[in-house]
């Protein structure tokens, strides 16, 4: 794997170092935000990541070397590929991308297994795949390898186009303590609040570290699911949300949008349906997760 291999000499240092590093994914650069806000959001994770402490590690797999810590330029030049040029790469698609020296984008699963092979504890993004509606059979790799790999994950709930229920009886089966951060409920992406209750509710970054660290203690080799709602004052009424996420789903459907296409075409009609709310919805729970992870690795090294 280690030809493969491309690190960051800054994240590089800092892992040696024994430093706090927060691990952040690439296809919400590529497959999930739109041209070119997702290159200032990308870079407003990194530097919220920073100012909580920690150093950031954007995860793409370049040219087919896995490249851990993208500099600015990378993630601008990955950001600028053409559409249909950079693979979604999960689980499955990591050693394709590798193979055929490929430029892909690593979801949540993917971002996990990178980081966990670096050292790499804490990882920060927005929506986790999980389980689809209707199609019980779904279920994204993001939950297995939540089951597999231990790395924690701060997230705002699964994407919102899911069945949540069935995505929180998923995580129970693989064995992945799934917790709030200073909530109860799981907090459903664009909304704060839905009728799920989690396992358990922490009120601080430290109580997130002490679960990692027992969960190390005792050679788990599964993940941890922190889940953090997007800031109430920028939140959705969850109805509003989900008329909107329908109405778009559909129209994607009439259209004949399908595959990777699909996400890009409902985000933008959501942003459309909400005036715009939605975008302000997602770029301030990403910015709030990268604060959270940053805090949580830092809280990791200290313990
Ligand atoms: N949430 C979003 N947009 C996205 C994703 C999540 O709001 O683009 C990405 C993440 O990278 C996640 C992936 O890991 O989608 C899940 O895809 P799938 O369901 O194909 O496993
Ligand atoms: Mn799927």
């Amino acid at each position: 794997m280690h030809k493969h291999l491309n690190v960051n000499p800054e994240v590089k240092r800092a892992l040696d170092d024994r430093r706090p590093v927060v691990a952040l994914e690439s296809t919400l650069i590529t497959h999930g935000l739109p041209y070119p806000t997702n290159i200032d959001i990308a870079l407003q994770m990194e530097s919220a990541v920073r100012e909580s402490g920690a150093v950031p590690a954007t995860m793409a797999v370049l040219d087919g070397a896995v490249t851990v810590g993208m500099t600015e330029d990378q993630i601008r030049d990955l950001a600028e590929r053409p559409a249909g040029t950079v693979r979604k790469c999960s689980r499955r698609d990591l050693p394709i991308a590798i193979a055929n020296r490929e430029y892909g984008a690593t979801t949540v699963a993917a971002t996990m297994i990178v980081a966990n092979m670096v050292g790499i504890n804490v990882f920060a993004t927005g929506g986790i795949g999980g389980v689809h509606r209707g199609q019980p059979h779904d279920v994204s790799a993001d939950l297995i390898e939540l089951g597999r790999t231990p790395v924690a994950v701060v997230c705002s709930g699964p994407k919102s186009i899911l069945d949540l229920a069935l995505t929180l009886e998923v995580l129970e089966t693989q064995g992945v303590p799934v917790l709030g951060f200073r909530t109860d409920v799981l907090p459903s992406f664009y909304s704060s609040h839905t009728d799920l209750q989690l396992d358990q509710r922490i009120d601080s970054t430290v109580e997130a570290a002490r679960i990692i660290a027992a969960a190390r203690s005792i050679g788990a080799q599964h993940g941890v699911l922190i889940n953090a709602p997007v800031p109430e004052e920028h939140a959705l009424d969850i109805g509003i949300a989900e008329a909107a996420i329908e109405q778009a789903t559909a129209e994607a459907e009439e259209a004949g949008i399908s595959g990777k296409d699909i996400t890009p075409f409902v985000l933008e009609r959501v942003s459309k349906l909400t005036d715009g709310k939605s975008r302000v919805a997602n770029t301030a729970l990403l910015i709030n997760n990268a604060r959270i992870a940053g805090k949580i690795a830092a809280d990791l090294c200290q313990l």
